[in-house]
């Protein structure tokens, strides 16, 4: 299986996030990456590849036009208001409040375009964005041109990106990309898969409406877990999408053992659906020693899990989501590839 792979994430790397009432070292650090291409090379994986420029037009067709010019245009105009430090949102139009009206000032139109404040943007973040967006790009070309599987390795992830929203690590969804390029390959219908132990708000909020892309989700229950504003099991999709939304909430303490019935679930709901070609939403935070997460898979499960993906015999591209056990993201993330590999 082939890797893509950006040095652009490198470009990213916010100093503090915002967690727990105080600022730490950002969970999703460049360092991330280093431990995954280290394991794919030590279980001889091909050769990462770079992966060519970002198409920027499936971007804008998916994206809003005001978020997207946020996000190029963010860390001048910040720094042209004379901020000092890295943009971090604080503001948000919540409830009953003006929420088609994106301000004019910096600080409000962060908070317009954030969903959290954890996710803070820097000088080259908007890069980075592009280059991992790039990468899922690339490996759905592989794929298209006819490798069966093809990673790739994005930083920063991108499942809970809307087309208009920023927050949990994303800003480009990556995923949701990946989809839209297969639909445009030619395949009439089309899975994500989004294994992360956090609910993929944005793919499923831009897939909600569509009937062409089925959209299943493994995840925290909301109640206890980030984004905790979507991902109840009776969201279901809507119009031509009703139907074409599945979600898995477990509760805090969630092992192998019911997690995969809840996969076995989510794949024979794609198989039912009639999926041509399949997206995976790659993360590994489910890792029972995961800082930020509750459940309580172990490294082997990952293998299995991939093992258990195969059996769709689909082509299948992975993009890089959460998982922050930094010294375990490497062996968790290649052991599904492997798995799914080995099937
Ligand atoms: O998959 N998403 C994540 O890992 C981000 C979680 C952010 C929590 N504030
Ligand atoms: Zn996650």
């Amino acid at each position: 299986m082939r890797t893509f792979h950006s040095e652009t994430h490198r470009l990213h790397f916010p100093q503090a996030e915002l967690s727990g009432g105080q600022f730490v070292t950002p969970y999703e650090r460049p360092s991330r990456v280093e431990y995954v291409l280290n394991r794919l090379a030590e279980r001889g994986f091909p050769k990462v590849e770079a992966p060519g420029a970002v198409d920027v037009a499936p971007i804008r067709a998916m994206c809003d036009a005001g978020y997207l010019e946020f996000l190029e245009t963010a860390w001048e105009q910040w720094k042209a208001e004379g901020m000092e430090g890295e943009i971090i949102a604080a503001s948000f139009p919540a409830r009953r409040m003006q929420i088609a009206r994106p301000p004019r000032n910096i600080d409000g139109k962060a908070g317009y375009y954030a969903l959290a404040s954890e996710t803070a943007i820097t000088r080259g973040t908007w890069e980075a964005a592009q280059g991992s967006a790039a990468c899922a790009q690339a490996a759905t070309r592989a794929v298209i041109g006819g490798d069966r599987a093809a990673f790739a390795l994005c930083r920063p992830p991108g499942h809970h990106a809307t087309a208009d929203m920023y927050g949990g690590y994303c800003f480009i969804n990556n995923a949701a990309l990946a989809a839209d390029q297969f639909r445009a390959s030619g395949a009439a219908k089309v899975a994500v898969l989004d294994i992360d132990f956090h609910h993929g708000n944005g793919t499923q909020d831009i897939l909600y409406d569509r009937g062409d892309v089925f959209f299943a989700s493994l995840h925290g229950a909301p109640e206890d877990a980030f984004p905790y504003f979507l991902g109840y099991a009776d969201e279901t999709g809507t119009g031509a999408g009703e139907g074409a939304t599945a979600n898995y909430p477990m509760a805090p303490g969630t092992a192998y053992d019911l997690w995969s019935g809840a996969l076995d679930d989510a794949l024979a709901r794609i198989r039912a659906f009639g999926a041509e070609a399949l997206v995976v939403s790659l993360g590994v935070d489910a890792y029972k020693d995961d800082p930020i997460s509750f459940f309580k898979l172990d490294s082997p499960d990952f293998m299995d899990a991939g093992r258990r993906i195969a059996t769709l015999n689909l082509p299948t591209v992975f993009c890089m989501e959460g998982g922050y056990a930094i010294e375990a993201v490497g062996v968790n993330a290649v052991n599904v590839l492997e798995g799914f590999e080995g099937a």
